[in-house]
């Protein structure tokens, strides 16, 4: 057949999770699990839920089980995503349109996602500086009388470090300002590996990104926003000719697949089995700072599974790990390029990594 041979050509050309190759995604191949329930749901869609009343039952438990892992209190909502990227756009536009802010701080490492989200929603970005993460002092001495919206991040994108989330959560809750903890990456790590509460257990969190499709090893696209009150009312609109009256989502048309396949993988593993994922990670995650030690590589001391390693020229460096057939991310401002210890990087790929590494940063 033509076209079977036309994709699979396609898909040759791709990087698979499974060579090992990939060292710079926070993505990785999903539970074999979620793959069946994804194929089971592949035609619902939960921006018509009259029509696909099950599948709306999943998005709920899979919300549910997002909220007992973030401690959400009672009253809390939350609606399945598209990943992190919606679910911060969503986050500020809720803030918007509840507080009528026009402002909002955001720390210097957060992710680009708040950038598209400031632009759409025409609010001013004010950045608060920080190395490897945003400290509750810095966060606290660019508020003024008019900060009503704030962003913290657990897990950020180049370091997995986590901001001073307690602090910050606490002046929130004092200044009656809306906090948004970004914790797309880190939500589905940091509870398994501290106790540290960075969650809705600290009263001064208002709204929280966590991504299954990350480190919930769920299929693309699947992301969660959580929201400590029933804030999603404050952006519904009516949703004519759907066969319900009001929609509280940035999408229209929104995949169930990704709901019953989260829902799926969540109820499966159960946090016992993530657990056992992140121990594993972790483990791969001190194999490949050993070897850096070793091999005298400078790297951030992690804190999550993300080591950033320290080299003189990021997009060089990642360019010619790329001839080698590994793909890195890269930070320059930083000056690092990004290895993400996901469930498919096992140690044997990570000892390859590390001697071609020393060959190109000598
Ligand atoms: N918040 C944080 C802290 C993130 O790290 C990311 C993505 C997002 C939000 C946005 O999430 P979505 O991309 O799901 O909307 N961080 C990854 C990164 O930039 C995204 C990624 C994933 C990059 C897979 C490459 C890749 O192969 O590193």
């Amino acid at each position: 057949m033509d076209l079977m041979n036309a994709l699979e050509h396609a898909r040759e050309k791709d990087y698979k999770f499974s060579s090992g190759r990939i060292l710079g995604s926070m993505c990785t191949s999903p539970h074999p699990i979620g793959k069946k329930a994804y194929m089971k749901f592949i035609e619902t869609n939960l921006g018509d839920q009259e029509l696909f009343k099950g599948t709306k039952e999943l998005e709920k438990k899979a919300v549910g089980f997002i909220a007992d892992l973030l401690h959400a209190p009672s009253g809390y909502t939350g609606i399945m995503t598209s990943g992190g990227t919606e679910s911060n756009i969503t986050a500020l536009w809720i803030c918007r349109e509840l507080k009528k802010a026009d402002e909002v701080l955001i720390p210097k490492l957060a992710h680009f996602s708040f950038e598209k989200a400031t632009s759409l929603l025409r609010m001013k970005a004010r950045i608060v500086e920080g190395k490897y993460m945003m400290k509750a002092r810095d966060f606290k001495k660019m508020a003024t009388e008019k900060t009503k919206c704030g962003v913290a991040i657990a897990g950020n994108t180049t370091f997995g470090y986590i901001d001073e989330i307690e602090d910050i959560a606490d002046f929130c809750y004092d200044e009656n300002i809306f906090l948004h903890v970004d914790a797309a990456f880190g939500g589905f790590v940091i509870p398994f590996l501290y106790e540290i509460p960075f969650d809705f257990r600290l009263k001064g969190v208002s709204s929280m990104s966590i991504d299954a499709h990350k480190m919930g090893v769920s299929p693309i696209p699947s992301g969660f926003l959580l929201l400590r009150k029933n804030w999603l009312k404050s952006i519904e609109v009516r949703s004519k000719c759907t066969h319900t009256k009001f929609q509280a989502s940035l999408l229209g048309t929104r995949p169930g697949a990704s709901a019953a396949a989260s829902y799926a993988v969540m109820h499966y593993l159960g946090k016992e089995g993530y657990k056992k994922i992140v121990r594993r990670c972790m483990n791969v995650t001190k194999h490949l700072t050993k070897l850096l030690d070793e091999s005298n590589i400078k790297y951030v001391k992690p804190v999550l599974n993300v080591v950033a390693i320290k080299v003189r020229d990021a997009i060089g460096i990642s360019k010619k790990l790329k001839r080698m057939g590994w793909m890195v991310g890269f930070d320059e401002e930083n000056g690092v390029i990004r290895v993400v210890l996901m469930p498919h990087v096992k140690k044997k790929f990570i000892e390859e990594f590390v001697k071609d590494l020393k060959k190109v940063v000598k």
